[in-house]
This record gives C-alpha cells, structure tokens and sequence, in this order.
C-alpha cells in the first residue's frame, strides 16, 4: 500500500517533527505532552527517542561525531519509515550538529521534516540536571558530554523554538499544537 492509501485510511497527513536541544532542555517532556495534545485531535502517532533508541536500535553507539551520526541516520530511517505508513513522528535527539540535522533532513524530505528547536540555556539545564549527567560530566566522568566538552550547534532557522525556560510545558504544547495540526489536517 502507498503512503497516500496509508494517510486516507488514517485521515492524516504524516510529518516529522524534530525536537533537538541539549540534554535537559525539555525534548521528551514537551513531545510526550505534544503527543498527548495530537492524541485528543485524532492524530496517530509515534515516539521516537535518543535514550530509548540508545538501548536497542542504536545499542552500541557512542558519543563521537561520528557515531552520533550514525545513530541519527538509524533514527532518520526509523522515521521516514513510520511516515511511510502514515504515522506522525515525534523523535527527541540532541542532534547537536547542523550536519546531523542536515543528514536527517535530507533522509526524510525537505517537505515532511519539521525541526523544533527546545531552546534553554546551559546553565538552566546544568541546573535541572534530571539525570545528574552535568554533574558526573564536570566530575570527568562522561567524555564528549554535548554543552561542556562536545559542541551543539544551534539551528539558524528552524520551524519553531521553543524557550523551555520562558514558557510552561503547556502554553508550548498549545503553540506547537496550533501549528502543526494545519499541516497534518487532510483537507
Ligand atoms: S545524539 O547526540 O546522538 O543526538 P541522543 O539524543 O541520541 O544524542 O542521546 C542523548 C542522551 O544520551 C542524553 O539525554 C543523555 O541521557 C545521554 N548521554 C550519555 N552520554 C552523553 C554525552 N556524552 N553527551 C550527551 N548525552 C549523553
């Protein structure tokens, strides 16, 4: 069956959206509420993310540019995978470089890849710290840790961005729900 037949039968439009950001800057949160606010609108969907992905699909894989690359490749197939059965995608990934970001563009389709920029300032991760990793990372205990001894890179021009440290978990869902439900609407 085609994408399209897919799409009718689930009467909608399937997309990508990309949440990159720092680790702790509200990826997960804000998608799994996203996800959630596209549930209550009839939308089919489909999570996808870096923790989770790390333990099974991309077991093994690093923190070096190169197997970060690698991981997102693996993440971008998964995706245009789900997009072919008409399922909308919500993948978290630090996705910290445009050259990463880039290759996941380019994997999925200029039109049905939509990057979200989860904007929070390094200080106010390190300070939330949910999973203790800046700590352990300022103690020398993580190598390549993205903010302090890896670089991100953040997106010129992306879809939409979102300040986790501005806005609330719900007026961002809100915003981002009035956005993309246009876009996943079959006319
Ligand atoms: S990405 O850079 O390849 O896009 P991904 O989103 O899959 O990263 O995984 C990031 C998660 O891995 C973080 O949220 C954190 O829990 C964990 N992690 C472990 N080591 C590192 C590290 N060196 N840099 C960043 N995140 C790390």
């Amino acid at each position: 069956m085609s994408r399209e037949e897919k799409e009718t039968l689930l009467q909608q439009r399937a997309k990508v959206l990309w949440f990159t950001g720092l680790s702790g800057a509200g990826k997960t949160t804000l998608a799994d509420a996203l996800e959630r606010s596209l549930a209550a609108n009839g939308i089919a969907t489909i999570r996808l993310d870096g923790d989770a992905l790390r333990t099974g699909l991309c077991e093994g894989l690093g923190f070096s540019d190169e197997a970060r690359t690698e991981n997102i490749r693996r993440a971008a197939e998964a995706a245009r995978l789900c997009i072919g059965a008409g399922v909308v995608v919500l993948a978290t990934f630090i996705t910290p470089s445009r050259a990463m970001r880039d290759l996941a563009r380019a994997r999925i389709g200029e039109a049905d890849f939509l990057e979200i920029y989860v904007n929070a300032p390094l200080a106010v991760c390190e300070a939330r710290d949910v999973k203790g990793l800046y700590r352990k990372a300022r103690a020398g205990g993580i190598a390549q840790f993205t903010g302090l001894s890896a670089a991100y890179e953040p997106p010129n021009s992306p879809w939409q961005e979102i300040h986790t440290d501005i806005a609330s978990i719900e007026s961002a869902t809100r915003a981002l729900t009035e956005a993309v439900m246009p876009l996943l609407v079959r006319p």
